[in-house]
C-alpha cells in the first residue's frame, strides 16, 4: 500500500496552528498521526485534494472523523488532545474498549490478497517460516473466497516482519513474553500488516511460541477478526498449542459473517466448544480430583469447584501428556491418584504429574483381549472397589489386591437397575454414584441399588446463577 506522502503531510500539518505553541509537531508526531490514519481511519493516498481545499481535505477530515468518535473537540488539528488519545498503546484490533474503534467493521474490499514476508526471524530456517505462514493463510483461505498470492518486492495488502522494541507503529513490543505480535484491521498503508516480537523464539514445534499457531492468530486479525470469548478459538486473545491448530466454529461463523463462506465444497472440520449450561451436553469421562469435580468433552476439561462458577479450560493445560476425547477417568481417593482412559490404554497421574511408566495398556488390569475401550469408571471408597463399565456390562477391580474381583462381567441392568445398558460417564461424590448416558443423569445410592432422582447433565454447573 502507498504512504501518504511524508512531505504533503508537512505541509498539511505545517499550516496548523498551535493553541499553545508549546510544540511545534515534531517529524515523529507526524509520521504517527499519518499511519494512525492510514491504520484506522482509512487514509488513502489522495494527496491532489489536500492542495485544493485544505479544510476539507482528507488528513482533516479524518481527523474530525477521529476526534468525534473519542469525543474530543472536533478541530480537524492534531492538537495535543488528539496526539494524546493516539499515543495510547493499542494491539492492532484491541480487546473490549467502549471507546474503540472495534465497533467499526474492517473488511477488505478486493478477494485476491496478496502478502510478503519482509524480514525473517534468525530462530527458523526462513523455508519453516514461509511454510508456516503459508499454512496459516491456508486456512483461512479454506473457509473464505479470499486468496492470498506471496510476492517478493514492493507493497503488499499484507505485509509481515519479525521486529523488536519500538519499531514506529505506535505499539512497541515488550521483550520476551507477554504480547507475541500483533497486526492491524484491512485497510491501506499499515492496514493488514502482521508484526512478530523478535524478542520472542520463534518454532516450528510445541516450544513457545509456535509461529503457525501465531500467525493463525495475528492472519484473523489482519482480515478484520478482533478477539474472541470463546476458548476454543483460534482468535482467543492468549496462546495456547498442544500441537493441533484448529478453527472452532465461531471463528468460522466470525469470518464468514464478514467474507461469506468459501466456494470450496470440502469444508474443514471445525469443532464447537463445549458450553456448559447447553441442556444438551454429554460429556467423555468424569472424575473427582482433590475435592473437585472434573468433567471431560473433546480437548476440553470442565473443573467444577463447589459454589465457584464452573471453569471451561484445555485438557493439555493440566495434563500435557493426555489426549483428546477420553472415554473414561476415575479417582482412587485414599492413594491420590487419578486414572485416565483411552482405548486400550491408560494414564494414572498424582495431581498433575504423571506417574512412572505411563501409558499402559488395560490389559494389566485384567481385561480380556475382547474388551476395546472403556465406557466409564468409578471408585467406591468404602469397598475399595472399582467399577469398569464396558457396553451393557460391568467389571469390579479390587483396588487392594489390585486384581480384578472373580465372577465379572455382569450385566449393568442386574448391578444398577434404572440407568439404562450403556454409560457415558460416572462419578462418585458422597457416597453416590451419578451416571451419564446422553443428556440424562441418574443419582444412584450403591448400598439400595436404587435411583435417588434423575437430573439435567449441567446440574453441576450453577447454570441459572452465572449464566
Ligand atoms: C498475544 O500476544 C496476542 C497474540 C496471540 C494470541 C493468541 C494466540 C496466538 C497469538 C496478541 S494479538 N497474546 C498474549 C499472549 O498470549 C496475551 N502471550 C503469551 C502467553 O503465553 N500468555
Ligand atoms: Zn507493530
Ligand atoms: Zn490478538
Amino acid at each position: 500500500m502507498h504512504h501518504l506522502p511524508l512531505l504533503l503531510l508537512l505541509w498539511v500539518m505545517g499550516s496548523w496552528s498551535f493553541p499553545t505553541s508549546l510544540t511545534d509537531p515534531k517529524e515523529q508526531d507526524m509520521k504517527m498521526v499519518q499511519t494512525y490514519l492510514e491504520s484506522y481511519y482509512r487514509l488513502e493516498n489522495d494527496g491532489h485534494k489536500i492542495a485544493k481545499q485544505r479544510d476539507h481535505s482528507p488528513v482533516v477530515e479524518k481527523l474530525k472523523q477521529m476526534q468525534k468518535f473519542f469525543g474530543l473537540k472536533v478541530t480537524g488539528k492534531p492538537d495535543a488532545e488528539t496526539l494524546k488519545v493516539m499515543r495510547q498503546p493499542r494491539c492492532g484490533v484491541p480487546d473490549v474498549a467502549p471507546l474503540s474503534i472495534t465497533s467499526r467493521i474492517f473488511r477488505w474490499e478486493h478477494t485476491s490478497l496478496t502478502y510478503r514476508i519482509e524480514t525473517y526471524t534468525k530462530d527458523m530456517h526462513p523455508a519453516e517460516v514461509d511454510r508456516a505462514i503459508e499454512k496459516a493463510f491456508n486456512l483461512w483461505s479454506q473457509v473464505t473466497p479470499l486468496t492470498f498470492t506471496k510476492v517478493f518486492e514492493g507493497q503488499a495488502d499484507i505485509m509481515i516482519s519479525f521486529v523488536y522494541g519500538d519499531h514506529y507503529d505506535n505499539s512497541p513490543f515488550d521483550g520476551p513474553g507477554n504480547t507475541l505480535a500483533h497486526a492491524f484491521p484491512p485497510g491501506s498503508g499499515l492496514g493488514g500488516d502482521v508484526h512478530f516480537d523478535e524478542d520472542e523464539t520463534w518454532t516450528n514445534n510445541l516450544k513457545e511460541y509456535n509461529l503457525y499457531r501465531v500467525a493463525a492468530h495475528e492472519l484473523g486479525h489482519s482480515l478484520g477478526l478482533s478477539h474472541s470469548m470463546d476458548i476454543g478459538a483460534l482468535m482467543y486473545p492468549s496462546y495456547f498449542y498442544s500441537g493441533e491448530v484448529q478453527f472452532s466454529q465461531s471463528d468460522i461463523q466470525d469470518i464468514q459473517a464478514l467474507y461469506g463462506p468459501s466456494k470450496n465444497p470440502f469444508q474443514p472440520e471445525a469443532p464447537k466448544t463445549p458450553e456448559p449450561c447447553d441442556s444438551k451436553l454429554t460429556f467423555d469421562a468424569i472424575t473427582t480430583l482433590r475435592g473437585e469435580i472434573i468433567f471431560f468433552k473433546d480437548r476440553f476439561y470442565l473443573r467444577v469447584i463447589r459454589n465457584y462458577p464452573v471453569e471451561l479450560q484445555h485438557i493439555s493445560d493440566l495434563w500435557p501428556a493426555l489426549p483428546n476425547k477420553l472415554q473414561a477417568a476415575y479417582e482412587v481417593t485414599n492413594k491420590d491418584e487419578v486414572r485416565f482412559f483411552k482405548g486400550n490404554k491408560y494414564w494414572a497421574f498424582q495431581g498433575h504429574d504423571m506417574l512412572p511408566g505411563y501409558p499402559k495398556d488395560i490389559y494389566v488390569l485384567g481385561f480380556p483381549r475382547t474388551v476395546k475401550s472403556i465406557d466409564a469408571a468409578v471408585y467406591e471408597e468404602t469397598t475399595s472397589k472399582t467399577y469398569f463399565f464396558v457396553d451393557n456390562k460391568y467389571w469390579r477391580y479390587d483396588e487392594t489386591k489390585e486384581s480384578m474381583d472373580k465372577g465379572y462381567p455382569k450385566l449393568i441392568q442386574d448391578g444398577f437397575p434404572g440407568i439404562g445398558n450403556k454409560v457415558d460417564a460416572v462419578f462418585s461424590d458422597d457416597n453416590f454414584f451419578y451416571f451419564f448416558h446422553g443428556t440424562r443423569q441418574y443419582e444412584f445410592d450403591p448400598k439400595t441399588k436404587s435411583i435417588l432422582r434423575l437430573r439435567k447433565t449441567n446440574s453441576w454447573f450453577n447454570c441459572r446463577k452465572k449464566y
